[in-house]
């Protein structure tokens, strides 16, 4: 499956970005715990400059603690600041900002040696719906930023001020402008980082079915209650159509409905806690 998105609020996005950062001290990275690898953008080191960079692990809720913890150390190991939080709550809120002062530590200190309080400004960037908005708004405590369960909710840039002082700049979620890994456009799909209205979404389905069926069989057939994987993924969709009653009037299967059924049910993690990418795989 070819997918390609690349939009023109992104070029405009990314061009933004490159002008605001030398309004900011740092940027904060966010990525979606279960697709790590495949989040990561290119640009977005490339935009940072030498500035420090503050990656965040989010969604948590959706993957196995053990493996959170995998990636924390992986991250630790390449000397890249990490932290894993779950946007949609406040338990990391201030371990995240003692994170922030952390890899600002240096332009804190030499603000502190001239008698000033240094405000830190850290633009927000990662590819689309991993969160970055709901997270801006968990640390202000207030629905300052739009957010919503889908790729390219935000269009425009905002300041957010913080009651610690701290100021964030939400962005767009921005991919790259074109995928050299058919493999990581694919899981950025299944996470919904890439617009579904551009996807031919029973197409999606059966290469989700077919990674499910590689990767974590048991999950996908014990959500279903289904014995077996079908020979083709295209068979095992009905068999999901078959089981939940999506038929259509002439008795043929819906599988559009089933498609988009297998694509939420993984989306918001009823399928259990499954994750794409793992450490150490090729990137
Ligand atoms: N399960 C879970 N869902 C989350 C978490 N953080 C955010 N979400 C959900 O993810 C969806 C996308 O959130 P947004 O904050 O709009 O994502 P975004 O990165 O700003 O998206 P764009 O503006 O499109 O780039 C929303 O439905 C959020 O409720 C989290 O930690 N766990
Ligand atoms: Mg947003």
């Amino acid at each position: 499956m070819r997918i390609q998105w690349f939009p023109g609020h992104m070029t405009k996005a990314m061009r933004m970005m490159g002008e605001q950062v030398a309004q900011v001290d740092c940027l904060i990275c966010v990525l979606d715990c279960r697709a790590v690898s495949s989040c990561v953008n290119d640009n977005f080191e490339k935009i940072a400059g030498n500035k420090p960079i503050l990656y965040v692990l989010n969604k948590r809720d959706l993957v196995e603690q053990g493996d959170v913890t995998l990636w924390e150390k992986d991250f630790a190991a390449r000397g890249k600041a990490c932290i894993a939080t779950d946007g949609t709550g406040f338990r990391h809120r201030e371990k995240l900002i003692a994170k922030l002062k952390e890899i600002n530590a240096p332009v804190i200190e030499k603000y502190r040696l001239k008698g000033v309080r240094k405000t830190i400004r850290a633009m927000v960037v990662g590819v689309p719906n991993t969160g970055k908005s709901t997270l801006i708004n968990s640390l202000c405590g207030a629905k300052k930023t739009v957010t919503g369960n889908k790729a390219g909710v935000t269009r425009g840039k905002q300041w957010v001020t913080l009651a610690s002082g701290i100021e964030l700049l939400d962005t767009p979620g921005t991919l790259p402008p074109s995928f050299d890994d058919a493999d990581k456009a694919l899981k950025l799909a299944f996470v919904g980082s890439v617009k579904d209205d551009i996807l031919d979404l029973v197409e999606l389905a059966t290469e989700f079915i077919t990674y499910m069926q590689a990767h974590a069989p048991d999950a996908f057939l014990s959500r279903y209650g289904l014995d077996a994987f079908c020979e083709k993924p295209h068979d095992t969709l009905d068999a999901v159509c078959k089981r939940r009653g999506f038929v259509l009037s002439g008795g043929a299967f819906d599988a559009e409905r089933g498609a988009r059924a297998v694509i939420d049910d993984f989306r918001s993690g009823r399928m259990g806690r499954l994750m794409l990418d793992r450490p150490g795989e090729k990137r």
